[in-house]
């Protein structure tokens, strides 16, 4: 294990959190059906071909005064989770933080301007916790050269895909980087081979430079999308990737999971898992030296569904009589 990645391998137990203007929607549009079978409450923007302007209206669902990040930072202490890893920015492209270089995030939306990754970042250091970012950077719904998947057949050039990394995902990614004190981990989400997608080589060492640059100590998952022949300094490999073979016992690793089906909250999931189901899969990962990083999707107005809660909670009540801490 190399250095960088040393506090990972020995935290095993994190929370993932899908939040964001979808969680307004929970899943539902408009009464409209699903356009193909994907429902994942996060993807709604997309898959309903929601209008930008119009997708966020749903942030007047938000209940702001009852919103407070630090309960999910206490919920992930109480479970046993070392780690929290927040949608920073999702596929629709919305920053959850005051961002400079953007008119599309919350700090444009809210009065006064809300930063969730900033309350993050102060109840984690406050609770002892690390924090990791999530960010969308193949995929942007919002940004006219971001990418999306209907671009399929009516493709956007090579130049104008530059301009929406140099002009959003490279700043995005500084401000990320030096606003918000020690980053963890950089999750970065692109589950196909760069060469089969529209992102370039060079753009992605790019990313890979800057984050070592401004924060040497930060862990850049494999979905960042380069081979491990391209970038051999790979710190952790997300499991559902293809990019690296099946090197896994080479890194350090991790599994993301849900506790139903959605990422983001969905008001129609109902099968839940129950908590010896979820206890055997973090065993099963831990055991063959791996991490299990579980997700809270929580709604609109910040609240954790109780299924979720009850299920993490008695996964640190086993933690606390079983685990090492
Ligand atoms: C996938 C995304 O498309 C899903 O929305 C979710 O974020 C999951 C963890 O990764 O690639």
């Amino acid at each position: 294990t190399n250095e960088r990645a040393k506090w990972f391998a020995d935290a095993r137990f994190g929370m993932f959190i899908h939040w964001g203007v979808y969680s307004g929607a929970e899943g539902h549009w408009k009464g409209e059906k699903l356009r193909n079978d994907n429902d994942y409450a996060e993807w709604i923007f997309y898959r309903n071909r929601i209008e930008k302007d119009e997708y966020l209206t749903l942030l007047d669902r938000f209940d702001w005064d009852e919103i407070d990040p630090e309960e999910w930072v206490i919920l992930a202490k109480k479970s046993g989770m070392k780690y929290v890893t927040i949608t920073a920015k999702h596929h629709d492209g919305f920053g959850l933080w005051n961002s400079k270089v953007s008119n599309y995030d919350l700090g444009d939306y809210t009065n006064p301007g809300r930063d969730i990754i900033k309350e993050l970042a102060d109840a984690c250091k406050k609770h002892g916790l690390k924090l990791g970012l999530y960010y969308s950077h193949w995929l942007d719904w919002e940004h006219p050269f971001g990418w999306d998947h209907t671009m399929e057949l009516n493709p956007i050039s090579q130049e104008e895909y530059d301009k929406y990394w140099q002009e959003k995902v490279i700043p995005q990614m500084r401000e990320l980087l030096t606003n918000y004190g020690e980053i963890g981990m950089i999750w970065f989400d692109m589950w196909i081979d760069h060469s089969q997608a529209i992102v370039s080589k060079e753009e992605l060492l790019q990313l890979k430079n800057l984050i070592r640059e401004l924060q040497p100590n930060c862990l850049v998952n494999s979905r960042l999308g380069l081979t491990i022949e391209e970038d051999p300094d790979i710190d952790f490999k997300t499991l559902g990737d293809n990019q690296l073979g099946d090197k896994k016992e080479d890194f350090p690793w991790q599994s993301p999971a849900t506790v139903a089906h959605s990422w983001g909250f969905h008001s129609s999931d109902s099968q839940w898992k129950s908590t010896s189901t979820l206890l055997k899969s973090l065993i099963n990962n831990v055991s063959l030296n791996g991490n299990f990083m579980l997700n809270i999707g929580p709604r609109a107005n910040g609240d954790v569904p109780f299924e979720i809660q009850q299920r993490m909670l008695e996964m640190g009540e086993w933690l606390n009589v079983n685990g090492e801490s």
